[in-house]
């Protein structure tokens, strides 16, 4: 009899540390299909798919606001939908208009899915999963996205995000600090494969580069240059844009074709270009040139984007309204 108690006793909680080691740790990690099952009788991921695509057929152009915003909000702060926060001082730098209709299209893919499971799907999931969309949709694959990601409570207040005309150097250290490789550096800049440009963010390469009172010299072709100022004349107002992918039959496609544009030194920004010509990267972009798996390469660097400095577990919330903190 008395034997047994101990046993028992010994017994019990060695039962209770197995199934406390069987259960993910409270820190979490991201998890491809981490809401299977999470939303009642609904499908987050096809719900998702769903009024992700309804919004594409009326705007292509979304999938370029998609993109750009996860890009944003990775690298500021981590993939945590700060940047979604009203009085987040990214609205500054937004491009008029076009990342606005990114926002909305997030707001609604919200507002189904809380209709569906309340509290259930994080704001900074959804950018992430309707971004693997918007990029299937255009061509680029569909990658397996990565999921479990919970948001902020703070709107991010530094934003620190590379300008057009960093050295290639300098954003290898930016992409580096973000566990994101050179390799993954070149693929992911390949998100201009889509997309348009504010002449203000390259009118010098135009007219006036390095203050030298002519245009940049790595533009080599006269008539792509002539093309360019007609885009963009000098004394035009900065809303004109211009497609980052010169290519026009591929525009709004997701492939190598921006590579392809930058090897033939027809690139917009000043990084875009330097990307085909420094020795850093050259080898890399040749070799995207070469390849025909760019939608395979592109899904891979973008999962690996996606994993900047998230929340996950107990940490941060789900948000109601991807707008505001609860
Ligand atoms: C060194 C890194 C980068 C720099 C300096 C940079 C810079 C820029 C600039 C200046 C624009 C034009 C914005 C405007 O006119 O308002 C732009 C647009 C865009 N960027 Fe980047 N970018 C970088 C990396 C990325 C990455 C990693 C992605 C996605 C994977 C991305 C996706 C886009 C897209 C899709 C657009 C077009 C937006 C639209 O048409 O609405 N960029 N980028
Ligand atoms: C980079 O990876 C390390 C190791 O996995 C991790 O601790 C760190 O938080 C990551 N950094 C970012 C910015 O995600
Ligand atoms: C069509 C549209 O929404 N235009 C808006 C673009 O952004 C500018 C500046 O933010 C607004 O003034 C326009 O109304």
């Amino acid at each position: 009899m008395s034997t047994k108690i101990p046993l028992r006793l010994h017994g019990l909680p060695t039962i209770i540390i197995l199934l406390l080691s069987l259960a993910p740790p409270s820190s979490g990690a991201l998890e491809v299909g981490f809401y299977k099952g999470k939303c009642g009788f609904g499908d987050v991921e096809s719900i998702v798919q769903g009024v992700v695509t309804a919004a594409l057929k009326r705007d292509r152009t979304l999938v370029a606001a998609l993109l750009r915003l996860h890009f944003h909000d990775c690298f500021v702060s981590g993939c945590d939908a700060s940047l979604l926060l009203d009085g987040s001082n990214s609205e500054k730098d937004a491009p008029p208009n076009l990342t606005v209709r990114g926002y909305d299209l997030i707001d609604a893919v919200k507002i189904q899915l809380e209709k569906t499971c309340p509290g259930v799907v994080s704001c900074a999931d959804i950018i992430a999963m309707a971004t693997r969309d918007v990029v299937n949709w255009a061509g680029g694959g569909r990658y397996n996205v990565e999921t479990g990601r919970r948001d902020a409570f703070q709107p991010a207040n530094i934003i620190d995000l590379p300008g057009p005309s960093i050295s290639v150097k300098d954003s290898i250290a930016v992409f580096s600090k973000r566990n994101l490789s050179v390799t993954d550096m070149v693929y992911l800049l390949g998100g201009h494969t889509v997309g348009e440009s504010q002449c203000i963010f390259f009118k010098d390469r135009l007219y006036n580069y390095k203050n030298t009172g002519g245009p940049d010299p790595t533009i080599d072709d006269p008539f792509f240059l002539n093309d360019l100022q007609t885009q963009c004349p000098e004394d035009s107002g900065d809303e004109n844009t211009v497609f980052l992918d010169q290519n026009r039959m591929s525009s709004f496609i997701v492939d190598n074709s921006f590579h392809r544009q930058i090897s033939r030194q027809r690139g917009i920004l000043e990084i875009d270009q330097q990307l085909a010509l420094d020795p850093l990267t050259k080898d890399l972009v040749s070799n995207v040139v070469f390849r025909s798996d760019f939608g395979f390469k592109f899904g891979q660097a973008m999962i690996k984007m996606g994993r900047i400095q998230v929340l996950t577990g107990s940490l941060g919330e789900i948000r109601s309204t991807c707008a505001a903190v609860n």
